[in-house]
Order: C-alpha cells, then sequence, then structure tokens
C-alpha cells in the first residue's frame, strides 16, 4: 500500500515539470488546457455564480481548483494496491492528460508547439511514476518541490505576457486625422471616474486562461467565405491601411449596476465596412463570423455591420492593444455588448448565408447581438457611513452608439432631478455627471438613471445580466453624520 502523502506529491512534482517544462519551451499549459475544459463545460449557473463572486479572479480561482483537483486525485491514486490498479489508473490520468493538451489543436497552438506541450505532459508523467516509487519519507520534500515548480511555471507564463505586451505595444499607431485631446470639461470634479479608462484598469474578460501571445509576423487576418473577392491581410498591412480614431465604451453583458467591468477608451481601428467593400460580399450573405486565434468564435448579422459603426481594432489609447485586450486585432461595434462585439486575437472574418453555431449558443444566450442598455452608475458618494456629508454625488452614464441626453438623481424616493452632464466626447463613449446635495444627518438612498438620446429610458426592472444585460437602477445606501 501507498501512502496518499506519496500519491498527492507524485501529482504536484507531475503538474510542476509539465507546467514549469512546457513556460520553458513556450507550449500550451497542461494546467491552462485542463482549466480551459473546466470553463467550455461548466454549466450555466455555475459560470453566471463564478462571474458574480469572484469578478476577475475567476481564471486563478480555476488555476487553484485544477491543481487542488490533480491532488486530491493523486492522494487517492496514492492510497490504491501498487501494481496493477494504480499503474493503470496513473496511465489514464496520463492520457487525459495528454489528450487534454492535443484537444486545444488548431486553437492558437502549432504542432511543433503541441508537440512540445505533449512532451512536457509526459516527462510530467514520469517525473509523477518516479515520485509515487519514492519513500514515504520523502513526500513532503517533493510535495514542495513540485509546487515550487508549478509556480516557477506560472511566473515564466506571467513574465514572458509582460515581455509581449512591452514588446508590441512601445509603439504608437499612425492615424491620419487624430482626435483632440480627450476632454469634457469635468477634470476638476471629485470623486468621478476618469473620462478615459486607464489600459491596466481596464477590465479583461474571455474564456482563455491566458492571453494567447501571438506572433505579428506570422499573423494573418483571412477575409473569406461568402464574398466575390476574398482577403488576406498581414499585420503590417493593416497598419498601413488608413486607421481611424474613435472613443467608445466597451462593457461586458456581466456589467452589473455599480460595477466598473466596463471602460471608456479611445481606440485605433478600420472600419469594418470599408474593408467589407472590398471583399464584395454575395447577396446570400447574411452574416460576418469573428474568429479568435483561439477558435472562439461570435457572429454579428451583416445588416448591423451596416447599419451600425463597428471596427477592426488594433489600438487602444493610441498604443497597439495589449495581449489581454485582443493583440494584434479584434473587433468592436460600439452599442453591442462585448460577447457579442466580436472576436479578440481576431484571425478569420468569414462571410456566411446561414447562422453560425458560436460559443455562447449551446450555453443558451441569445442569438441576435445584445444591445447595450442605457446607464447611470455612482461614483461617488460610495456607499456606507460617511464623516460629514457628501457635497455632491456625481458619477458617469453610457447609452452607446446613440449617446446620453439626460441623468437624473432620486433622494430617498423623492423626485427625479436632473444632473449637470459634462461635455459629450462621442455618443458611443460614456458621459460624466453631477449634482449638488444637501442631505440632513442620516440615512438615505441615492438613486441614478439615464436617457439615451432618441428617448430610450433606463429600465427600472432589476435583472441579473442573464441574458440580455443587468436592468434596475444603481442605489448607493449612505449614513452621513452631522459634522
Ligand atoms: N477571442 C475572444 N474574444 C472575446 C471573448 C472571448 O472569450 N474570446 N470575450 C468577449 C467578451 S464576453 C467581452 S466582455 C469582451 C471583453 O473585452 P476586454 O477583455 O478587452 O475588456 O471581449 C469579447 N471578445
Ligand atoms: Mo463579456
Amino acid at each position: 500500500m501507498g501512502t496518499w502523502r506519496q500519491g498527492a506529491a507524485a501529482a504536484l512534482v507531475g503538474a510542476g515539470t509539465a507546467e514549469a517544462l512546457a513556460a520553458a519551451w513556450q507550449a500550451a499549459s497542461p494546467v491552462d488546457a485542463a482549466g480551459r475544459l473546466v470553463v467550455d463545460t461548466g454549466p450555466m449557473p455555475v459560470v453566471e455564480r463564478t462571474v458574480k463572486y469572484l469578478r476577475g479572479a475567476d481564471k486563478p480561482a480555476i488555476r487553484a481548483t485544477v491543481v487542488a483537483t490533480l491532488t486530491g486525485a493523486g492522494a487517492l491514486l496514492g492510497r490504491m494496491p501498487r501494481r496493477l490498479p494504480r499503474d493503470l489508473a496513473a496511465a489514464a490520468a496520463g492520457t487525459a492528460g495528454a489528450a487534454l493538451v492535443l484537444r486545444r489543436k488548431g486553437a492558437g497552438a502549432d504542432c511543433r508547439s503541441q508537440a512540445r506541450a505533449l512532451g512536457a505532459t509526459a516527462v510530467g508523467g514520469l517525473a509523477a511514476a518516479l515520485t509515487l516509487s519514492a519513500p514515504a519519507r520523502r513526500a513532503p520534500a517533493l510535495a514542495l518541490a513540485g509546487g515550487t515548480a508549478l509556480a516557477v511555471g506560472f511566473r515564466a507564463r506571467r513574465q514572458q505576457l509582460a515581455r509581449h505586451d512591452a514588446d508590441r505595444t512601445a509603439v504608437g499607431l499612425r492615424v491620419a486625422c487624430p482626435l483632440p485631446p480627450p476632454r469634457d470639461g469635468a477634470e476638476s470634479w471629485a470623486g468621478v471616474s476618469p473620462l478615459m479608462t486607464p489600459a491596466e484598469d481596464f477590465y479583461v474578460t474571455d474564456v482563455a486562461m491566458r492571453p494567447p501571445l501571438v506572433d505579428p509576423d506570422a499573423w494573418r487576418l483571412d477575409v473569406n467565405g461568402a464574398c466575390a473577392a476574398p482577403l488576406q491581410l498581414s499585420y503590417a498591412q493593416v497598419l498601413e491601411r488608413d486607421l481611424v480614431e474613435f472613443d467608445a465604451v466597451l462593457s461586458c453583458i456581466h456589467n452589473r449596476l455599480g460595477w466598473n467591468r466596463l471602460g471608456n477608451q479611445r481606440w485605433t481601428g478600420l472600419p469594418l465596412r470599408a474593408l467589407l467593400d472590398e471583399v464584395a460580399p454575395h447577396n446570400t450573405a447574411r452574416f460576418l463570423v469573428t474568429r479568435a486565434v483561439d477558435g472562439w468564435e461570435c457572429t454579428l448579422p451583416l445588416d448591423l455591420v451596416r447599419r451600425q459603426d463597428a471596427y477592426v481594432v488594433v489600438g487602444m489609447g493610441g498604443r497597439p492593444l495589449s495581449a489581454a485586450h485582443g493583440f494584434p486585432a479584434r473587433v468592436f461595434v460600439p452599442g453591442v455588448y462585448g460577447q457579442f462585439t466580436g472576436a479578440k486575437w481576431l484571425t478569420g472574418l468569414r462571410l456566411a448565408e446561414h447562422p453560425n453555431q458560436d460559443y455562447w449558443l449551446p450555453r443558451g444566450w441569445p442569438r441576435e447581438p445584445v444591445p447595450v442598455r442605457p446607464t447611470a452608475r455612482i461614483d461617488t458618494p460610495a456607499a456606507g457611513r460617511l464623516p460629514g456629508r457628501p457635497p455632491g454625488c456625481a458619477g458617469v452614464a453610457w447609452a452607446p452608439p446613440h449617446g446620453v441626453e439626460a441623468v437624473e438623481i432620486r433622494i430617498d424616493d423623492g423626485p427625479w432631478q436632473p444632473a449637470e452632464l459634462a461635455g459629450e466626447l462621442a455618443p458611443a463613449a460614456w458621459r460624466r455627471w453631477r449634482l449638488p446635495l444637501a442631505l440632513p444627518p442620516g440615512r438615505h438612498t441615492i438613486q441614478a438613471r439615464c436617457t439615451a438620446r432618441g428617448g430610450e429610458l433606463q429600465s427600472p426592472v432589476p435583472r441579473a445580466p442573464f441574458p440580455t444585460g443587468a436592468s434596475g437602477y444603481h442605489t448607493v445606501t449612505i449614513t452621513t453624520t452631522a459634522r
């Protein structure tokens, strides 16, 4: 009989060896391959709760779950009788690991990187087998070594990402007609969100365990399918074209009231309409399927792309996109939630006659792109007990692509009062607002609502993000004191 300690140590040594080797060889990560399986197969209620409660910490949590599960399985394995059953179970675990790595084939990883990942997994398996037959008293030290190797592998990945970004985003992008510097007159307002969301604070949401690091020299954008003149562009060719700048909010459909799972930025990109004219879609083409290097797909109806401004985006804040935000290119239609707006790490634009099986479709999300709901957010005061009395409240509101016409504030269920609006950068961008307050000491609720240009009023009905975006009013409850 082995011990559970030996089994757990074997699992950690196996995973650590595979992970560190794969990182050193810049091959697909075995732990992330397992993590992606969790992401891809997670039932909707679990996914929705993960997003709600873990927010941006979902990927590290999934990674930790994978390692914990592996260690637990190793511990069980360690207690099995030596010889056949255990060896069979260990072999099965190794095969499953290899299958997981191979499952990601075609998902950004080329054959060589795939082979290296398999090699790393095989060496990891060997290391696990050796650990299993080491004396039980060695188990704690070996487990520690395995854990350290894992940490080293993860750290190497983070460094590779940082290097990739530093190399790619150092150069500015050349734009024919740059927009004037972003200013809305609210520069001195206290407590309100910045007009442009700093890149490091801009939310990141996707199903990739880590962003693919795309080599711009090897990258191609293929525009093909139901069209007369398919086109292939290199990164350099995309940058040589007439790039334009535009200001817009990008919002995740999971952005809840008061959350910051959205950001406002100045984007650089190619108008999609011009690109489409160039490839001459057949009259029968009705959809534009956007495909990422990792195989993720999202489809835009062609009439939407023709009706609304849509872009192949290459830059954010005047710099090339970071890996996390989709380097080298992504599709963005301002006014449509992120999940429907187009793929990051774009590599294919396919004109299609029939609806496509998009990533989110089998998970119950609507087929039609969901428009962003007009929404107001209160940035200040923050909920809770305040010393003294807040001199005013302020925040941001968005209603892309039409623009914000009005923001109103209601205190303690009183009448709605119009807030002062800062300048409008662009209809698709967010707009800052403020209102002075004169509240007596005590408990108060502040609510905000937005009216879009054209009259659409923010919906008062509280709804969860699934399936068409959160609604209701952002409500902040504060307790003020006599100074
Ligand atoms: N390739 C790819 N593109 C994607 C996604 C993804 O999972 N994979 N997620 C979409 C979703 S749900 C959102 S909200 C936006 C987020 O973009 P950001 O991470 O740059 O904020 O990207 C979209 N594009
Ligand atoms: Mo999203």
